[in-house]
């Protein structure tokens, strides 16, 4: 048993979590039924109307949103309230054309705070700590989510944003810092950082929260063991709300999932059959609490095991596992994510065939990418000054639609392995993904 921040709703009875999801499933159709027109046409396309959900046993009947769907409606489209009930934009990375935005009511805004707020109590947090946030601020749900959480639980914040180590290592040290929230491979980079400059001592870390990329267990004793603390994960999505849909707990044996303000089911990716609770498929969230901007049965595309046995924390909200992959070709680099048909678009768009690979890998925990493209014929006879010139040209032009740094490396016409099958565009050397 352990400290909860909202005892009520964590340690609820499984019956009084299905009474809160069914009555905010009812009341959420009718909602966006009545005030969104891209949700009325989908459910009439699908045959329902709200009488038809009258319960959590109906949510089957509902169609699937997807992020075509997002992107589809972008930039309004799916919002259910006013805009001018709106406070705040978060927004998926990427390119404009895969970006999605979400929006937020000063009350979306209170209840994700609360999510992250029960995973700061999760991994051991009280209103005495200083919680140092250094996942990015901005679009990024990261930083704002934690920030927001610390708030509500009345620790001492540092919003310090990603990036720029000796400070981060310098705020730690002097305001002694006692929970760290980044990005697993940052804290990897910033343990290794301080042991580099003797600093071990000097901290007061007790935990870390850490998510919004896949990682291993390896990775969580490497980094438990090189600060001292106790890793926890955290999950969640942009569409969502951000960080916090999910929190790990002391047992650390999978995350809870914030059960009263979203639904999850497994469903197979293929048939989008809903699959029993222990096998493993695709993620789907009901956001049903939200006002501005709640999904009905959005798929994660993310890959994932159920569990609602007993947890020895004592919370009764269902337990996924770490993403154990994605159904899509998503890559996530340096915290950023990544799709293959972004290279390919920038590749064909600067006159190359789409002959090419992509090759993700990390080093000292960083991450890297690199693209290898082939040459046609008649750019191999340059001059290798204009192919470096083109490389460059390449680079600069990667960086704008992803927003990261690529090698690229031009090679010889024909040199790339053809494949029979399926071409296989990207290797991942990093293995991320387990179970
Ligand atoms: O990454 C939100 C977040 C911020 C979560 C900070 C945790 C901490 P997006 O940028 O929309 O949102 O990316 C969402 O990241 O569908 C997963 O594929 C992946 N992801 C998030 N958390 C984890 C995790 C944020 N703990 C996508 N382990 C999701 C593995 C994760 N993958």
């Amino acid at each position: 048993m352990g400290n909860y921040f909202s005892p009520e709703k964590e340690t609820a009875s499984r019956e009084q979590i299905r009474e809160w999801q069914s009555r905010g499933l009812v009341d959420c159709v009718k909602r966006v039924y009545e005030n969104v027109p891209y949700y009325r046409e989908k459910m009439q396309e699908a045959g329902v109307t709200p009488d038809d959900i009258r319960g959590l046993e109906d949510l089957h009947k509902l169609p699937f949103l997807t992020k075509d769907d997002l992107r589809e409606a972008y930039p309004y489209g799916l919002m259910a309230r006013p805009l001018s009930d709106c406070v705040r934009i978060h927004s998926t990375s990427g390119t404009t054309g895969r970006r999605v935005v979400a929006f937020y009511t000063q009350n979306d805004i209170d209840l994700w705070d609360e999510c992250c707020a029960r995973a700061l109590v999760a991994a051991g947090g009280t209103k005495d700590d200083v919680v140092q946030v250094s996942y990015g601020f901005g679009l990024f749900t990261g930083g704002a989510g934690l920030n927001g959480g610390s708030h509500k639980l009345g620790c001492l914040t540092l919003p310090m944003s990603s990036g720029n180590t000796d400070r981060q290592i310098q705020f730690m040290t002097d305001l002694q810092a006692s929970i760290i929230c980044c990005t697993p491979s940052y804290a990897a980079y910033l343990a290794e950082s301080i042991n580099e400059r003797g600093l071990r001592d000097k901290i007061h870390l007790k935990a870390g929260i850490f998510g919004a990329e896949a990682w291993t267990e390896e990775m969580r004793r490497d980094i438990e063991q090189a600060l001292g603390i106790k890793a926890y994960d955290i999950y969640g999505l942009t569409e969502i709300s951000g960080p916090g849909v999910a929190f790990e707990c002391s047992a650390q044996t999978g995350m809870h999932i914030n059960e009263d303000y979203f639904i999850a089911e497994v469903i197979n990716p293929k048939t989008g059959e809903v699959l029993p609770e222990g096998e493993k498929g695709e993620l789907v969230f009901t956001s049903f609490a939200k006002e501005a901007f709640p999904l009905i049965r959005y798929r994660t595309k993310d890959i994932c095991i159920l569990s609602r046995e007993k947890c020895s924390c004592g919370r009764t909200f269902v337990k996924m596992t770490k993403p154990l992959g994605r159904s899509d070709d998503m890559l996530i680099v340096k915290g950023v994510n990544v799709f293959p048909s972004q290279i390919e678009t920038v590749l064909l768009n600067h006159g190359y065939a789409a002959n090419y690979q992509i090759i993700v890998d990390r080093q000292k925990n960083s991450d890297s990418i690199e693209v290898r493209v082939e040459m046609t014929p008649e750019m191999f006879s340059d001059e290798l000054s204009k192919i470096t010139a083109r490389e460059k040209e390449l680079v600069g032009a990667l960086k704008s639609m992803l927003g990261i740094y690529a090698v690229v490396r031009l090679v010889e016409p024909k040199s790339i392995i053809r494949s029979e099958g399926k071409a296989v565009r990207v290797i991942d050397k990093r293995n991320l993904y387990q179970g």
